[in-house]
């Protein structure tokens, strides 16, 4: 009981604008998911474990029954043959759902990191600096590379994270399921600015994102610097 509540204050602290524990789109969530499987199943493992060593001491008559060719057998090889292949299968099905499979379906944003922000390009030409603006409840591919080292692009409320690296284009898929604001972050040290390489994404209604990047009549043009850490 004191373990669930100590968990529990622990896990009260995994919030705010950068947490991988509050997902708001699908590939959060199946990291999110995937995280909290292994987290239970760890801990279920552990505790097996914990509960074989005790009986190898406390009755060891008991355990000797099995045989060793058997208990070797069995927690050797077939029981973490089967753990490990199922956690293979929910990592492979998840990658299918973060990375991008089948291109030309979504709004292709380019992402273009540097020592030490994030410039992004939409498809009319508009550009903002450390602020990505999204549609909400709309798959987004965003074409990450980079103009120096390598970078890491990573939206943890919205996705998983991938590498910005020179001369080379990677591409993430992200739907925020609705309009709000959520922190990003390069994850690859990049040099003495890395940590402050911090961004923010804004998911907005489909009307207020078309003409916040030019892609509507009235709306701004042109290259914008109007990320709040424009450096
Ligand atoms: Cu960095």
């Amino acid at each position: 009981m004191g373990a669930l509540v100590g968990a529990g204050l622990a896990l009260a602290a995994c919030t705010g604008p950068l947490s991988a524990l509050q997902p708001e789109g699908p590939a959060a969530r199946g990291i999110g998911t995937l995280w909290w499987v292994m987290l239970f199943a760890g801990t279920a493992i552990f505790f097996a474990v914990a509960a074989v060593l005790t009986l190898a001491f406390v009755r060891p008559a008991w355990l000797r029954r099995f045989g060793e060719t058997r208990l070797i057998l069995w927690g050797g090889l077939v029981v973490p043959l089967v753990i490990l292949a199922g956690l293979v299968t929910a990592a492979f099905a998840l990658g299918e759902q973060v990375l991008v499979v089948r291109q030309g379906e979504a709004l292709r944003i380019e992402a273009t990191a540097r020592q030490w922000s994030w410039r992004f390009r939409y498809p009319g030409g508009h550009e903002t600096h450390d602020l990505l603006h999204l549609p909400a409840g709309r798959d987004v591919d965003v074409a990450l590379t980079s103009e120096d080292v390598i970078h890491s692009f990573w939206v943890p409320r919205l996705g998983g994270k991938l590498d910005a690296i020179p001369g080379h284009v990677n591409v993430i898929r992200l739907r925020a399921d609705r309009p709000g604001t959520y922190g990003g972050v390069c994850a690859e040290y990049c040099g003495i600015g890395h940590a402050p390489m911090r961004f923010s994404v804004e998911a907005h209604e489909e009307d207020a994102f078309a003409r916040l990047v030019g892609l509507r009549e009235g709306a701004a043009t042109g290259a914008v610097p109007d990320g709040e850490g424009a450096r």
